[in-house]
């Protein structure tokens, strides 16, 4: 089977930085992955992609150096299911909120007797490769997304879950769940606390935090804090951003063009 690099990766304590694709856009997909990222995330959830459009997104991803992750609208088995047999490489699930929510996604994602994946890998042989089968379980990547206030308070027992490799923060929800407005660089401080408080046990599990931010820069204070998966916002923000930043560039600011920053979410 074709190697998982950014699992290796991982367990070999490297960081990744993580593309995210809210276009449903085959080539959109296509250049996010050809760009650099080390991993590319189509994302089911907030993204405007259904799993029709998923499909070309992870083949055209296929054609890039970038892994395939899908983020999947929620914690729903028969669809986690059916985007790792598309060819997804990882699987980000949003609102982990208990061991038994993180024991459900992590089974979901493995064949049995590790877990409950029903059998049918489709792409997954052919961008896997036809031994797919005997190596699906080790590569697969498991990420949960804790941006609820019990995933807060579960946190070191949702950790303990075997087969969890590792933990996204959200921090839109995360802010939501604190009584604050959705932020994706939040400054209010107890979400401030909280995230360092996620990022330390995580570590502390020997477990890899990751965490979407709205920006490069953003990103990258979020990596000397410790992350190890970083996502700097998705293309649609990015986009929005580029074309913000060139016709300020053509009219001076003068036009009234206001730049709302990245999209995060
Ligand atoms: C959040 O900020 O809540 C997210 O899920 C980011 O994608
Ligand atoms: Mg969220």
């Amino acid at each position: 089977m074709r190697k998982n690099t950014v699992k290796a990766r991982l367990a070999a304590g490297e960081s990744i930085v993580n593309g995210w694709l809210a276009i449903p856009s085959s080539f959109s997909a296509e250049v996010v992955g050809m760009a650099g990222f080390d991993s590319v995330t189509v994302d089911l959830q907030h993204g405007m992609v259904g799993f029709d459009a998923a499909l070309p997104m992870l083949q055209a991803l296929s054609a890039t150096p970038a892994i395939p992750i899908a983020r999947v609208p929620g914690n729903d088995g028969p669809q986690i299911m059916r985007l790792l047999d598309a060819g997804a490489y990882g699987i980000i699930c949003p609102m982990i909120s208990t061991p038994d929510d993180a024991r459900r996604f992590v089974s979901a994602c493995r064949y049995p007797p590790s877990g409950e994946r029903s059998f049918g890998p489709a792409r997954g042989l052919l961008y896997g490769g036809p031994d797919y089968f005997a190596h699906a379980n080790d590569e697969i990547l498991t990420i949960g997304m804790i941006e609820t206030q019990a995933g807060l308070d579960n946190l070191d027992a949702i950790l303990s879950v075997e087969g969890l490799d590792g933990v996204y923060i959200g921090p839109n929800d995360l802010s939501l769940a604190l009584g604050q407005a959705p932020s994706s660089e939040p400054t209010a401080q107890v979400v401030v606390d909280a995230i360092a408080y996620i990022c330390e046990r995580v570590l502390a599990h020997k477990k890899i935090p990751g965490i979407f931010c709205s920006s490069g820069a953003a990103a990258s204070m979020r990596l000397s804090q410790g992350f190890r998966m970083v996502t700097p916002g998705n293309e649609a923000g990015l986009l929005n951003q580029a074309c913000k930043t060139a016709l300020e560039t053509i009219k001076g600011g003068q036009a009234g063009i206001k730049p709302s920053g990245a999209s995060g979410y």
